[in-house]
């Protein structure tokens, strides 16, 4: 696990938030459903790139190269974030999947694994915008003691070896922490390869 604080500076942040916008324009933020029981996410979700993390209650989590509303493939993946990856990833394959997460006021995410992806030998990337967010990761059981981190706007953090499969979640966002959005919450970015390479 390797936390980068402010790899994006303010600029950088203002960049990448105007390509979220884009990809957001083409490809609207969703409600995400949980698997049997339908309930809705607090979390809203678009993706860019090749495949995208969408969930609803009949098919539960996976990936799809179409948006589950308009049914359009996905928007390309941000440049910023195609940069971010190849100066820290550290990984020789690009990012299949870029999952957009927005979290207003009291949206959270409960403690998880991600664990859809073919392959966990590639890392994953995560890129902070807006409010704070509280992040808890643990380790690879449930009862594993966790640990907190405040992501920050343009903080990233890397996730990869052991790490990989660590429950982790978000507690909850500090609101007004930042300036960034008008409409203030935040987004998180995370790019994952999905398939194995070759
Ligand atoms: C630790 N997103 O989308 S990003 C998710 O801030 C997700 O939106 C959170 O967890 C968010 O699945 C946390 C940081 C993160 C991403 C992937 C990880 C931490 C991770 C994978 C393994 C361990
Ligand atoms: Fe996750």
């Amino acid at each position: 696990m390797r936390h980068s604080p402010q790899a994006l500076n303010e600029a950088g942040q203002r960049a990448l938030l105007a390509e979220i916008r884009a990809v957001i324009a083409k490809a609207p933020l969703f409600v995400p459903t949980m698997p049997r029981s339908g309930n809705p996410m607090s979390v809203r979700m678009t993706n860019a790139g090749p495949l995208g993390w969408v969930t609803d209650k009949t098919h539960g989590y996976r990936y799809q190269a179409t948006h589950p509303v308009t049914g359009e493939l996905w928007p390309p993946m941000p440049q910023t974030v195609l940069d971010l990856w190849e100066a820290l990833a550290g990984h020789p394959h690009p990012p299949e999947a870029c999952l957009i997460n927005y979290y207003g006021g009291a949206a959270k995410m409960g403690l998880h694994q991600d664990k859809d992806e073919e392959d966990f030998d590639a890392p994953v990337l995560s890129v902070s915008l807006g409010d704070t967010g509280i992040f808890r990761v643990g380790g690879k059981t449930r009862k594993s003691p966790t640990e907190k981190y405040e992501l920050k706007s343009g903080d990233v953090f890397l996730l990869g070896g052991e790490d990989r499969l660590a429950y982790h979640g978000i507690d909850r966002i500090l609101a007004g922490t930042s300036d960034l959005l008008e409409e203030g919450g935040r987004f998180n970015l995370t790019l994952r390869r999905v398939t194995k390479p070759g």
